[in-house]
């Protein structure tokens, strides 16, 4: 048995762990009978975490210190490759130089394919109210997507300062009354960080949002120092080229990290089939069971339940239209596929 310590919903992180195998050996005794005895085997397995990743070298980090890995073969013929995020068991070659192998990868929480990341389990989407303006549309993917994913959203409303009007509370209360989790910030002026820093604590969160709606400033505002700037050049490497592949946890505390990663604003969400679409806008669910026919996409059909619900202003109208256009894009691609 391995024991493993549990930090609420979030991840076990990397922990010395001890496993005890319990086996039989068959001995001799003095009579010359052959006995089967039980003997204690006490083996120490090491975890770490994939912080940074290029090519087929991994940064992994294990008791506050960073070692240079690298898979060992027998990953390719399991079809599976570490990626940033994974816990790892791995073997010390080098201390001194701190190398190390790979040699398996631990369950993965949930996973996002493009790019790849391992056990994110919070991921904050970042509109701003003004400049740009808000892009409902562009977030109502991202948390369809989220749910998809089965990983906790985080909604951030930055950039409040330059509202005068206020409009933004209109937003929070839609995504509010859904049972999002959201939060408003002024990321220049350090409003709301705390509360947002308190959200991302035991987790491994990845910020998205369209560009200029403040993640750096944000990011940077949690750790009070430039960093992802510094991450945004590795995007490309020595010869100018674009690399998909590096991506980077930065640590908060113990059990907190960031996930910077390039390519991460616009997501591609078509591995969401249209006829899925609904059960991925949460406050949709309960009303589904109201519609006349199975499989109701609730656009075209009569007796929908979910446009019942909109009638009753129990659905915001604007979430509704919103899905209406992700289905259309949806399955304008599956037709393009077919
Ligand atoms: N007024 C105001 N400006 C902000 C706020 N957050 C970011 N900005 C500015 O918006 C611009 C884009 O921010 P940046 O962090 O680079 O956005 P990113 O593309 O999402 O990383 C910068 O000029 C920031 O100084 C905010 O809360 N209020
Ligand atoms: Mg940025
Ligand atoms: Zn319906």
């Amino acid at each position: 048995m391995r024991g493993e310590r549990e930090f609420g919903d979030g991840l076990n992180f990397p922990s010395f762990n001890k496993s005890f195998i319990n086996i039989n050996i068959k001995i001799k005794s003095r009579r010359g009978k052959i006995e089967s005895v039980p003997k204690l085997l006490k083996e120490v397995i090491l975890q770490a975490l994939i912080v940074g990743n290029i090519s087929n070298l991994y940064k992994i980090e294990y008791e506050e210190k960073i070692y240079e890995a690298v898979a060992k073969g027998k990953f390719k013929l399991e079809n599976i490759t570490p990626v940033v995020g994974d816990i790892v068991e791995f073997e010390i070659t080098d201390e001194e130089n701190r190398k190390a192998f790979i040699t398996k990868i631990e369950k993965r929480k949930t996973y996002i394919k493009r790019p790849k990341l391992a056990n994110i389990t919070n991921l904050i989407f970042v509109i701003s109210s003004i400049d740009p303006k808000p892009d409902l549309l562009m977030l109502d993917k991202q948390l369809a997507f989220a749910e998809f994913l089965n990983i906790n959203c985080t909604i951030v409303l930055n950039k409040i300062d330059l509202d005068k009007r206020q409009e933004f509370e209109e937003i929070y209360d839609t995504y509010q009354n859904i049972g999002y989790k959201v939060i408003k910030t002024n990321a220049k002026e350090k409003q709301g960080i705390e509360e947002l820093l308190n959200n991302l604590k035991g987790n491994i969160n990845a910020f998205a949002g369209n560009s200029g709606v403040g993640k750096s400033t944000l990011i940077n505002s949690i750790f009070n120092k430039e960093i992802t700037e510094e991450g945004e050049i590795s995007k490309r490497n020595k010869r100018g080229k674009n690399t998909t592949t590096d991506t980077k946890l930065y640590k908060i505390d113990k059990n907190t990290y960031i996930a910077d990663t390039p390519g991460f604003s616009t997501f591609d969400i078509s591995d969401i089939e249209s006829k899925d679409l609904d059960k991925y806008f949460k406050e949709f669910k309960q009303y589904i069971d109201n519609c006349e026919f199975i499989g109701c996409t609730h656009i075209k059909e009569e007796n929908c339940g979910i446009k019942k619900a909109i009638e009753e202003g129990k659905i915001s109208k604007g979430r509704y239209e919103r899905y209406c256009k992700i289905y259309e894009e949806l399955k304008e691609k599956e037709n393009r596929r077919w």
